[in-house]
């Protein structure tokens, strides 16, 4: 991938609106994606927040495996940094949240500003920013017995009297390394369009045999056999429907199947990074 292709215009103005944004908030919650917390987390993070309070959220856990985001929460821990584990389809992790706001709210309130607490919520694109919002607000609101939220201004949900947030565009990075671009990839972060798909899913599949986790691959595709990761991908084409006109295997399809089904969640809960032990 050539660097700088992902990283349009209007994220550079994106990062410019944020660090704005930022000024007047009193926490940043930072969603990362629970396969991937540290490709997905922005390495000009600390320079964007400043000294302001910073909550990790480890968004769509569902889709990643229950002891690595475990393990990774043991790591935030040890490193001093708040941090929980989030998903829009389990309500249990809601009430942690909320606990946690509800804190920080108090904690406002016996400073000297009498004013609600506002949080910004930011992370890369497509980790789930407005779903999570969308789905916070209408579940605290029915906890609360409040009135639905009100949009006010840009974007500014207020969610009880007490709470208001602020959804951003997701942000990338100017200059993104082999080892973080192909996690990005595959969770959907980057365009398809932008990279090398067969060798992106040929890295998946390849993650999967390495990990012992090949039979979430053979138990979908039926009639795979576990070999190479380009031998599994070449069959996969030609056992599921994705040939050319000369009946030669469409590899680019092959692998547009094997992604949307990783991204659709058909391919197990996987973790693709931990933390360094
Ligand atoms: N499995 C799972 N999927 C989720 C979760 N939250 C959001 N998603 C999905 O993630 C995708 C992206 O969601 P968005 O809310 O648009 O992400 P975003 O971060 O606002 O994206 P940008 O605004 O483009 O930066 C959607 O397909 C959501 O359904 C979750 O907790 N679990
Ligand atoms: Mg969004």
């Amino acid at each position: 991938m050539k660097e700088g292709q992902w990283y349009p215009g209007n994220m550079a103005r994106a990062v410019t609106r944020l660090r704005q944004d930022i000024k007047i908030v009193d926490l940043v919650v930072e969603l990362l994606d629970a396969r991937i917390p540290k490709s997905s987390h922005n390495p000009a993070f600390a320079g964007l927040v400043g000294g302001k309070k910073h909550l990790v959220l480890l968004h769509k856990a569902d889709r990643a495996e229950d002891a690595a985001t475990e393990s990774w929460l043991s790591h935030y821990k040890e490193a001093g940094t708040p941090a929980m584990a989030f998903s829009v389809h389990n309500k249990s992790y809601l009430t942690g949240l909320l606990n946690y706001l509800k804190k920080e709210e108090k904690n406002l309130r016996s400073g000297r500003l009498k004013r609600p607490l506002r949080m910004i919520i930011v992370g890369i694109p497509n980790v789930g920013k407005s779903t999570m919002i969308n789905y916070f607000v209408n579940k605290s609101v029915t906890k609360t017995g409040n009135q639905p939220g009100i949009t006010r201004g840009r974007q500014w949900i207020r969610i009880t009297p007490g709470l208001e947030l602020l959804d951003t565009p997701g942000i990338l990075w100017p200059k993104i390394d082999e080892e973080t671009s192909w996690p990005l990839a595959v969770v959907g972060a980057i365009p398809p369009s932008r990279i090398d798909i067969q060798q992106l899913v040929q890295r998946l599949i390849a993650f999967y045999i390495e990990r012992g986790k090949e039979k979430l691959i053979t138990e979908r595709y039926s009639g795979i056999a576990v070999g190479s990761a380009e031998k599994m991908l070449a069959d996969i084409g030609l056992l599921h429907g994705c040939l050319l006109p000369e009946g030669k295997v469409d590899l680019n399809r092959s692998s547009a199947l094997l992604l949307r089904d990783f991204q659709g969640g058909l391919l197990g809960q996987v973790t693709l990074e931990f933390p360094q032990a």
